[in-house]
């Protein structure tokens, strides 16, 4: 079998004004969608970052891949990335652009076996992956723009307004808050107002590195009974390490522990206690299936991390979670914040907080070219080619600037 096609196709869907440490999302999010075609039919979807630089690259490798066999994993590294090895220091330079043609070359094999890509990563030891509802401070609209339909979320009650309506529409059984937008006195009061709305419910607060250690050893203390963790409080091992020896619930990450490098360092100095996988950071499936099993060897928890995505990357994400037995934590999503634009013929759905686990073969979803065709005119129109939350709150903020530490 050959790929006689690849085709990467960039798209642009809506975004609510969602804030964080950096800034706040500008109107229009931006993926690549990746198709590897190898006749009769038989046709392997992946989704990446659709932000220019990193475009192009996948671009370059899709070109690459035309003749090469799917099922020959290593050759199709070795074409996306010619003779660009692993670095000593544990950085793939690959790998972000490997992922995509990894997971369609997954969703290749196993249609062609008649299997989910579940069963090539071992099989599903769960039915059903369970998500959290993902909630962000937010604005009412973009800046001159209509209401959104999730209103306004700038204090405790906006956010538990907020999970409300995620946890009415999707059954979620765990909240996340991403933080790092106001003074921190305010999120951990915003935390205390969801757990008193949601007592059963675990918590999480991730503010993106904006404290200092002194600020994060104090919301540590101050959140200690109410948080199943916190994620990336303030930048850097170390940093995360000192704040660990304080806190006494566990610290998680996606951004101090984001390539193999960064493994030993993190686990000998205790800075985590959980690792949010990402496959499509860490190169794929098959590489957040190592990363799960070192995190095991080092009893360090396994949860998961995502950025705004469409049905390609939740499908890929819910094969990944049905077959990792170390995930032990709901995932991150912000699948409800797309409210139901995608490119999939019939998305995933997340149902009392969980995506049942597609047992059909490939992904378990597929693409619908009307969907692709319309969002590809988004991205021809909307004129956003590098994702930047920063000089987006700019232009309401003009004194703004990304401080990490800022608290
Ligand atoms: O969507 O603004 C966002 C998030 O802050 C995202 O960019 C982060 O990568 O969700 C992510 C996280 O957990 O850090
Ligand atoms: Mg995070």
């Amino acid at each position: 079998m050959r790929i006689v096609a690849a085709v990467v196709t960039p798209v642009a869907f809506p975004d609510p004004p969602l804030l964080n440490s950096a800034g706040v999302h500008e109107p229009w999010a931006l993926r690549t969608i990746v198709e590897l075609d190898c006749g009769d039919g038989l046709v392997g979807l992946g989704e990446t970052f659709g932000d220019a630089p990193h475009l192009d690259q996948v671009r370059r490798a899709a070109a690459a891949l035309v003749g090469a066999d799917p099922f020959d994993l290593a050759a199709v590294r070795r074409a996306v990335g010619g003779d660009r090895a692993p670095r000593a220091d544990g950085q793939d330079p690959v790998a972000r652009v490997f992922a995509p043609f990894e997971v369609a070359c997954l969703d290749i094999q196993a249609r062609a076996a008649g299997q989910p890509v579940h069963a090539l990563l071992g099989g599903k030891v769960r039915d059903r992956v369970e998500f959290c509802a993902y909630l962000f401070y937010k604005w009412a609209a973009h800046p001159g723009g209509d209401p959104d339909g999730f209103g306004a979320a700038l204090d405790p009650d906006g956010l538990v307004a907020q999970a409300r309506l995620f946890v009415d529409r999707h059954g979620f059984g765990s909240i996340k808050l991403k933080g790092g937008v106001f003074e921190p006195a305010a999120e951990v009061e915003a935390i205390q107002a969801l757990r008193a709305a949601f007592p059963d419910h675990p918590l999480r607060l991730d503010p993106n590195c904006a404290w200092t250690t002194g600020t994060s050893a104090k919301v540590a203390a101050a959140t200690a009974d109410l948080l199943e963790y916190l994620e990336d409080p303030t930048p850097g091992i170390e940093g995360m390490a000192e704040v660990a020896r304080a806190a006494r619930m566990p610290l998680a990450t996606n951004m101090c522990v984001v390539r193999t490098g960064h493994l030993r360092p993190a686990f000998t100095q205790g800075a985590v206690g959980v690792v949010l996988a990402d496959h499509h950071y860490w190169g794929g499936l098959r590489a957040c299936a190592d990363l799960a099993a070192v995190c095991r060897a080092w009893g360090v928890g396994v949860s998961m991390h995502s950025n705004s995505h469409l049905g390609i990357s939740l499908a890929a994400m819910v094969q990944l979670g049905a077959a990792l037995p170390e995930l032990t934590y709901a995932a991150d999503t912000h699948t409800p914040w797309q409210d139901g634009v995608d490119v999939v013929t019939a998305p995933l759905s997340i149902v009392d907080g969980a995506v049942a686990v597609p047992d059909s073969p490939g992904l378990g979803v597929e693409l619908d070219r009307d969907r692709l065709g319309r969002l590809h005119e988004h991205y021809e129109r909307c004129g956003i080619r590098v994702r930047d939350d920063t000089a987006y709150m700019r232009t309401v903020d003009p004194s703004f600037r990304k401080l990490r530490p800022r608290w």
